[in-house]
Formats: C-alpha cells, sequence, structure tokens
C-alpha cells in the first residue's frame, strides 16, 4: 500500500465516520432510485456488457442501460457488494439500474440468467 492510497483510505475512513456520525451511513454499494446523470453508463446488448471492464472513483454511480429484447441484470454474489447477494432487478429493453460505489475495490458481476455474461467494476 502506497502512502497515497494510505492517505486516501485515511481520508475514506474520515469521511464515513463523519456521515456515520450525521445519521446517513453509506453501504459500500448503494442502489439508487433513479440513474444520476453524471452516471458511468455500461449498456447491455447482444448477451453481453459492452464495457465489461470500467474504473470509476469512489462515490461514483453506474448504470446500466438494457438495448435489448432478452431481459438481463446485474448480480453480484455474496461478499462483492455486501455480506449478502446484491441482486439487480431483471432489466426489460431500456430499462436501468443504478448503483453508487463508496468504497474501492473491484466489483465482479454476472447476469443471473447468463451467468456467462461478466463484468467488473473497479474502484480507486
Ligand atoms: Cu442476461
Amino acid at each position: 500500500m502506497t502512502f497515497l492510497t494510505k492517505a486516501r483510505t485515511l481520508m475514506a475512513a474520515t469521511a464515513m465516520a463523519l456521515t456515520a456520525a450525521t445519521g446517513a451511513f453509506a453501504d459500500k454499494v448503494e442502489v439508487l432510485d433513479t440513474a444520476p446523470e453524471d452516471a458511468v453508463v455500461v449498456n447491455i446488448d447482444q448477451l453481453k456488457y459492452e464495457t465489461p471492464e470500467i474504473t470509476i472513483k469512489a462515490g461514483d454511480a453506474v448504470t446500466w442501460t438494457n438495448q435489448e429484447v432478452m431481459p438481463h441484470n446485474v448480480h453480484f454474489t455474496a461478499g462483492v457488494a455486501a455480506e449478502a447477494e446484491l441482486r439487480g432487478t431483471m432489466l426489460k429493453k431500456g430499462e436501468s439500474w443504478s448503483a453508487r460505489f463508496n468504497e474501492p475495490g473491484t466489483y465482479d458481476y454476472h447476469c443471473t440468467p447468463h451467468p456467462f455474461m461478466r463484468g467488473k467494476v473497479i474502484v480507486e
């Protein structure tokens, strides 16, 4: 761990402690009701995530949008996004699902009915 990473981790920990103190503790991955305009978009089409690996910063949001008729979702197995699994809702064509990533790490995911569809969110 570099000094910078350590400093960042400390800053993140401090920010989280402050957030917790105000009563709005942020989960590692928060599912959002609406897609933020500045979210990084991952389109789903032809049985794949078009950008299977994305790198974002802690606090950034990601929106997955299904572009085809075949329903898809975003599924993090237990221990990845939280202690329990995080299974996104199935998306019909044109539908989106968004989540905010609050902690650095690598978050692998797949599509529940199509486990060969895999993607990764790297949070710095
Ligand atoms: Cu799928």
